[in-house]
């Protein structure tokens, strides 16, 4: 394929954008080249500035689980957008999606909309320390919850892709209250909380990790964060911001059947708009300013384009519920044709699935933790990565993150990529 317009705006980038893009996970320099520059998309499809036709897998990395440009969504902010594009003032729609967002997900009765998921994390760990007058937090090695301080502690998708997991510019104040533990060891995480005693505000999780490669949770080991929590009063986060929506009306809450105290949400709830939530029960929610102490506030918070978007993919989703069965279907299917299309050519590798995220490590054992992903190996990563973009299939070009399949892909859409893999499986 050629790539030549898009080379040249990404020369343009990068004079006046930090190394041409604005965020660090749509460079190639973990894999080589240049990033690929999109003009349209469209369902399952990414048109680039060069006229390439690619297969997308990406999906904005989550939010369109309905495909791109959605006639339900686009409709939907065309309509809100000729009535005025922000007030910085309460609209009825805000009420709407919160009321629908309430209904479809399990232990939360109150929920606050803000822009990123970034946001959401970082505005839930606020309210975990406020409510219960705790300062310090666990999170997992590997584990994303989006840039803010608190986070950037062996933290996943694009710091490690880009080796600043633990990122210059975090205070060490900031970096001694957030306490790491290996995903999926829950003996470390007792350990770390008898070390700590009375002191854990929260522990803060991604139910299905997906800023490693897709990481699914041990069935005892969510379980066990539930039994730690009660025991010594610790609020458990579910950072649902990959997983919110896409695994199940519920989330991962629902499928997994382990209730969370906080949830935080970005992504599908914005349709592809820039929204992010988070959300509890009523008696912790309001610790929330202007009800309670915890300050947390935003101009842009409820913007009305974005809630009319996030509405109208929350509504398709609701209305649609055997749609996540056929998301996990299509999931299975790609799996079952990758894995057949690897072994063909001994290519060594771990798929890891749960609904509808996937993930290729090329790694021999199971993936369980950040240090079994970080045994894949990156060069047949590198070569796999561009040999499926020459075949016009687009996966993230990371080994440390997810697949996220959309409801658009059909199976000949899936069976193109199938045929892709067993091409380039040849030459890793
Ligand atoms: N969680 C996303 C990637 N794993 C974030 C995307 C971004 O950083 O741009």
């Amino acid at each position: 394929m050629i790539y030549k317009r898009s080379s040249a705006l990404f020369s343009a980038a990068q004079k006046v954008i930090p190394g041409g893009v604005n965020s660090p996970v749509r460079a190639f320099k973990a894999v080589g080249g240049d990033p690929i520059f999109v003009k349209e998309a469209k369902g399952a499809y990414l048109y680039d500035e060069d006229g390439n036709r690619l297969i997308d897998y990406i999906n904005s990395w989550g939010p369109m689980i309905l495909g791109h440009a959605h006639p339900a969504v686009v409709d939907a902010v065309i309509d809100k957008a000729k009535k005025g594009t922000s007030f910085g003032m309460p609209t009825e729609i805000e009420t709407q999606i919160a009321a629908l967002a309430v209904s479809m997900v399990p232990n939360i009765d109150k929920i606050r909309f803000v822009n990123s998921g970034t946001e959401a994390c970082m505005s839930a760990v606020r309210l975990a320390r406020g409510y219960t007058g705790k300062d310090k937090i666990i999170k997992f090695a590997g584990c994303y919850h989006g840039h803010s301080d608190s986070f950037l502690i062996q933290a996943g998708s694009g710091a490690v892709t880009f080796g600043s997991p633990n990122s210059p510019g975090v205070t060490q104040g900031t970096a001694q209250d957030t306490l790491l533990a290996r995903y999926n060891d829950i003996a470390q995480v007792e350990s770390i909380i008898n070390s700590n005693k009375d002191e854990i505000a929260c522990i803060i999780i991604e139910p299905v990790a997906g800023n490693m490669g897709c990481i699914p949770p041990t069935k005892s080991f969510l379980k066990g964060l539930r039994a730690l929590c009660d025991i010594h009063n610790i609020l458990l986060v579910f950072d649902e911001v990959m997983t919110g929506f896409r695994l199940a009306k519920g989330g991962a809450q629902e499928l997994l059947g382990v209730d969370a105290d906080i949830v935080t949400f970005g992504k599908v709830i914005g349709g592809g708009l820039p929204v992010g939530a988070f959300a509890a029960r009523e008696e912790i929610m309001n610790h929330l300013a202007p009800l309670g102490p915890v300050y947390q506030a935003g101009t842009l918070s409820g913007n009305p384009l974005a809630m009319a978007a996030g509405l109208a993919m929350l509504t398709e989703l609701n209305e649609n519920p055997n749609i996540f069965k056929s998301l996990a279907d299509k999931t299975e299917y790609l799996h079952k044709g990758i894995a057949k299309a690897l072994k063909s050519h001994d290519v060594t590798n771990t798929i890891n699935r749960v609904g509808s995220m996937i993930s290729v490590h090329f790694a021999k054992d199971a993936v369980v933790d950040f240090d079994t992903a970080a045994n894949g190996n990156n060069d047949t990563f590198k070569k796999f990565f561009h040999g499926m973009l020459d075949n016009g299939i687009y996966i993230a070009p990371s080994a440390f993150e997810t697949w996220f399949i959309t409801d658009a892909l059909t199976y000949e859409d899936l069976d193109e990529t199938i045929a892709a893999v067993y091409k380039v499986a040849g030459d890793l």
